[in-house]
């Protein structure tokens, strides 16, 4: 491995989520899921926006499949709607709904591509929110029915397999926050939602390994570096507690030390019910851990008493006063953030290997003579990938690197306002415009190494 290349079996990805690129909501026996009802609520999505269409991925998923192929993509990380495959959250399989993934699934075998499918990425079906939805643990036991009809049906191709998308952000920003489905916000549900979360991954994993030999299993974290805003002991504080709401809480239990005894302490009579055996579920061996990594998080304290968790992140116009470049989210661009991160998990956790399953940036992009050109991605992706080979030649496992995302899509509460692809969509006639991100990810594809963006 020279100094700029990567490993020879390294795996280059994209990545997407059903909800956000398939449309086609009431076809083919889906019922609706959490994200319909949230999104059709008025004032929980930019414009209102829906994933009603979407890129319309379901029935242009062979276009799709093309793009990726002539862009030398290794593997596609893309995830499988609960509500195509079993619409009413329990009972009747929907075989219809998995003839379009046993599809996809051949076609990107045909294209020497590896799927790698995550069970859950957000789309609960609403019948089981109106059930009380991942706060109650009924839920567990649908999602291990879902994730066993799945795994009959894929398992003789499907070898990598991720249970669950961020699921910090599926309890807090879902049920803390509330901005996200099913927006709820309550403290004690989210914390009740990220353990039956953790707990269903723990029973899915010795599943989908007997239902398939070949099975290799893991679950995506959202991970951000704590940094403290200044010196001061409050803020240093305030980082640690971020640090455990949002990393520790999810890893620790994760490779077998339970709920971290500072957030244990902080959150009190809020903590979750749990049942004698979760911890020992929960901390089943996995093959690998997916890291979705965006930016560092600067948080500063908040005056105790003030909010539970007593931290708050810095502002767009924070940020940039201190000097970060700041993408269209409002995240700082730091790329450095993601070498700490992975030699930190590298170093503490020691998982047997390390997908980054998502990193990408949101950049106002324009149609310009048919053409989109986004240097400031280039630049994001270059800083991101190169900090990765950084991390690689420190030790840490990284076995590839999924971009978010392959296509501008349906970012949740943000609609289609914010563009993280490196396909341009024309929302109006649907048409995919590779943007100048896509030839320069195809040239690092090829080269297996961090090309110059200046080259393109
Ligand atoms: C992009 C939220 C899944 C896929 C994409 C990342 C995200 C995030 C990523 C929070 C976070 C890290 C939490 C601490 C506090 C400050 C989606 N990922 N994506 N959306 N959200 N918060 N500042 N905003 O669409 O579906 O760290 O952050």
């Amino acid at each position: 491995m020279s100094q700029s290349h990567f490993p020879d079996d390294f795996v280059w990805g994209v990545a997407t989520a059903a909800y956000q690129i398939e449309g086609a909501v009431d076809e083919d026996g889906r019922a609706p899921s959490i994200w319909d009802t949230f999104s059709h609520t008025p004032g929980t999505t930019t414009n209102g926006d829906t994933g009603d269409v979407a890129c319309d991925h379901y029935h242009r998923w062979q276009e799709d499949i093309r793009l990726m192929r002539n862009l030398g993509i290794q593997a596609y990380r893309f995830s499988i709607a609960w509500p195509r495959v079993v619409p009413q959250g329990t009972g009747q399989v929907n075989g219809r709904g998995l003839d379009f993934y046993d599809r996809l699934v051949d076609g990107l075998l045909d294209a020497n591509i590896t799927p790698f499918v995550t069970l859950y990425h957000w789309d609960l079906p609403q019948a089981l929110q109106n059930r009380g939805g991942w706060a109650d643990r009924a839920t567990v036991d649908a999602f291990v029915a879902y994730a066993e009809a799945v795994v009959r049906r894929l398992g003789d191709r499907v070898t990598h397999w991720i249970t669950h998308n961020e699921p910090w952000v599926v309890s807090f920003v879902g049920n803390y926050e509330g901005r996200h489905a099913p927006g709820i916000q309550d403290l004690r549900t989210a914390l009740q939602v990220a353990h039956h979360l953790l707990l269903s991954h723990g029973l899915v994993v010795p599943l989908l390994r007997s239902a398939s030999a070949s099975a290799r299993v893991g679950i995506t974290l959202n991970l951000s570096p704590a940094h403290a805003a200044t010196s001061s002991p409050e803020d240093q504080a305030a980082a640690g507690r971020l640090d455990g709401n949002l990393n520790r809480w999810f890893l620790d239990p994760l490779y077998g030390r339970g709920y971290p005894e500072d957030m244990v302490a902080r959150y009190g009579a809020l903590m979750p019910q749990l049942a004698a055996d979760d911890l020992a579920r929960i901390a089943v061996p996995t093959d690998f851990l997916g890291i979705n990594y965006y930016f560092p998080t600067i948080v500063r304290a908040l005056p105790s008493g003030a909010e539970p968790l007593g931290f708050a992140p810095l502002s767009r116009d924070e940020l940039a006063t201190a000097g970060h470049d700041v993408t269209e989210m409002g995240w700082p661009v730091v790329p450095e953030g993601l070498t700490e991160l992975l030699t930190r998990i590298h170093r503490e956790y020691a998982p047997g290997a390390i997908y980054i399953t998502e990193n990408g940036a949101a950049i106002h992009d324009r149609v310009v003579d048919g053409t989109v050109h986004d240097p400031r991605r280039i630049a994001y992706l270059h800083g991101h990938t190169d900090a990765a080979r950084q991390a690689i030649a420190a030790g840490a496992p990284l076995r590839g690197y999924f971009l978010w995302s392959l296509m501008d899509n349906f970012e949740w509460g943000f609609g289609y306002s914010k563009r993280f692809g490196i396909v341009y969509i024309d929302y109006g006639t649907q048409a995919r415009i590779p943007k100048s991100s896509a030839a320069w990810y195809q040239r690092v594809i090829a080269a297996n190494a961090v090309v110059n963006a200046g080259e393109l």
